[in-house]
């Protein structure tokens, strides 16, 4: 079945002018992109994302890197993919979390790394089921920011809320 999951090239990946061969790899998989950004991550956005890891003794390391604090590249590359089975495709092109437990021919294999504090460095994130697919794909991005209406939405009347504009 048709399904979309959500990718993040991280910092290391951009630091290490990576973007291109993962894109390529990724390609592979025939999945259409869905949507594409730039993100500068915030405290609070990093957080909601890593939330699941909230206790674990790398979680404040784990916000660090996201947040391109490691690498000086405060930001990420996000991408929503769409197609048959996309979550298990771009998880097996990703590889296993470990990159030195992650296939040598897999995204993470190939490029990640395990650094001095424990950290694994592993180039990019992609959703682990529908669930959190959704979860961070709504996270990540606008309705109107994915060409597919891939979840229900709904119009909604958001007065006195300041957003940033082009000066005129
Ligand atoms: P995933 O990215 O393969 O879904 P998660 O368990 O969701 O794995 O962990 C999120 C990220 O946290 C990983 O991609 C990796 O960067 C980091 N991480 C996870 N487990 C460990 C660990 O045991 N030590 C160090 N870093 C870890
Ligand atoms: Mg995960």
């Amino acid at each position: 079945m048709k399904e979309q999951t959500l990718v993040l090239i991280k910092p290391d990946g951009l630091k290490k002018s990576l973007t291109g061969n993962i894109l390529t790899t990724l390609s592979e998989s025939r999945l259409e992109i869905a949507g594409a950004k730039v993100v500068k991550v915030s405290r609070r956005l990093a957080e909601k994302h890593y939330q699941h890891l909230k206790k674990k003794p790398f979680y404040e390391e784990l916000i660090r890197y996201i947040r391109g604090e490691l690498h000086g590249k405060k930001k990420v590359l996000v991408l929503v993919y769409y197609g048959e089975d996309a979550i298990d495709k771009v998880r097996e092109i990703a590889g296993a979390t470990n990159p030195e437990e992650a296939d040598a021919e897999s995204i993470r294999g190939k490029y990640g790394r395990i650094t001095t504090k424990g950290i694994f460095e592993n180039v990019i994130h992609a959703s682990k089921n529908r669930e959190e697919a959704e979860k961070e794909i709504k996270l990540w991005f606008k309705p109107d920011e994915i060409i597919f209406k891939l979840y229900p939405t709904e119009m909604v009347t958001r007065s006195k809320v300041k957003v940033k504009a082009w000066k005129r």
